[in-house]
């Protein structure tokens, strides 16, 4: 029998990593995206014995790159059980009136276009199919809206909107469609959201313990080992030091 396949796009660090690793310890073979490859190739070391392993370099930005690469995939590749949309970052924080262009677009282009460009080139084998599992990584950002966070707050909000809106129309085919939206997780988001500035993207996780990587990995392994009558369909997981997007108890 083949066994299952999950496409977990961003998987080169931090939650996309995670649930590489996760749901290939699941028995899940893995197809992992990335613009990085030697992080792939390192991801590829990482993968427990007999699980198939098929990293693609891509930008989830390049529309044309997207769709012939997930639209070519080897026939023991096509059959996705598990799409997890993952890649995405924030560029810069701040104020609207000083916004950079560039960061916007970055921002609109990865998080929200990349999604949905992933999207059209998976959803039809599983509206085929009439089964399927779509994941998408959005945040607390994607809830709630925080001083200098304007645009990326924005992406997460479409991305917490474009979740709600496949869960409406992916129904009638059976497919599972979740929105995890994760507070405060220490990976390398904050030193990309400020630009390689590491001391600054440190000092976003000091005196309190945050989120790891692993924690969102886990509570994927818990949705999608749920029974096929049962879908969590939005999940906000925080920091317990974390009441909302900008609460934080740094003494706990
Ligand atoms: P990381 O920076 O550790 O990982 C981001 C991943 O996205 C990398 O694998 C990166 O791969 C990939 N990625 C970024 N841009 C592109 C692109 N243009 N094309 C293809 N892949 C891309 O951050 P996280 O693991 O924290 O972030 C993962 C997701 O979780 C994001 O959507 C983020 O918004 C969300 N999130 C993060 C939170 C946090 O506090 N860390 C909280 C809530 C949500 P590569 O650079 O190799 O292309
Ligand atoms: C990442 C979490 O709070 O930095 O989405 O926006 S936050």
């Amino acid at each position: 029998m083949n066994k299952k396949i999950a496409l977990i796009t961003g998987a080169t660090s931090g939650i996309g990593k995670a649930c590489a690793l996760t749901l290939a310890k699941m028995g899940y073979d893995i197809i992992a995206t990335g613009r990085r490859k030697d992080r792939l190739d390192q991801l590829e070391t990482e993968m427990p014995a007999g699980v198939r392993f098929f990293p693609l370099v891509f930008d989830v930005r390049d529309r044309i790159k997207v769709l012939e690469v997930l639209g070519n995939l080897p026939s023991d590749w096509t059959k996705i059980d598990v799409l997890i949309n993952n890649a995405g970052n924030a560029h810069g924080m701040d104020p609207i009136q000083t916004g950079d262009l560039d960061d916007w677009d970055a921002m609109m282009d990865i998080n929200v276009k990349g999604l949905l460009y992933v999207s059209k080139a998976i959803i039809p084998g599983m509206t085929e199919r009439k089964s399927g599992t779509i994941i998408n990584i959005g945040s607390i950002a994607g809830k709630e809206v925080y001083p200098n966070g304007n645009v990326y707050c924005g992406s997460k909000h479409a991305v917490d909107a474009i979740t709600k809106g496949m869960r409406i129309d992916l129904n009638p085919f059976g497919i599972k469609v979740i929105g995890i939206h994760p507070g405060m997780v220490e990976t390398e988001f904050s030193l990309v959201r400020f630009k390689g500035d590491e001391s600054r993207a440190e000092s976003v996780y000091k005196g309190f313990t945050p989120l790891y990587a692993q924690d969102i990995a886990d509570i994927v392994e818990f949705v999608v080992n749920r029974p096929s009558h049962v879908v969590l369909a939005d999940i906000v997981i925080l920091p317990t030091a974390q009441a909302s997007a900008t609460v934080v108890n740094k003494n706990l």
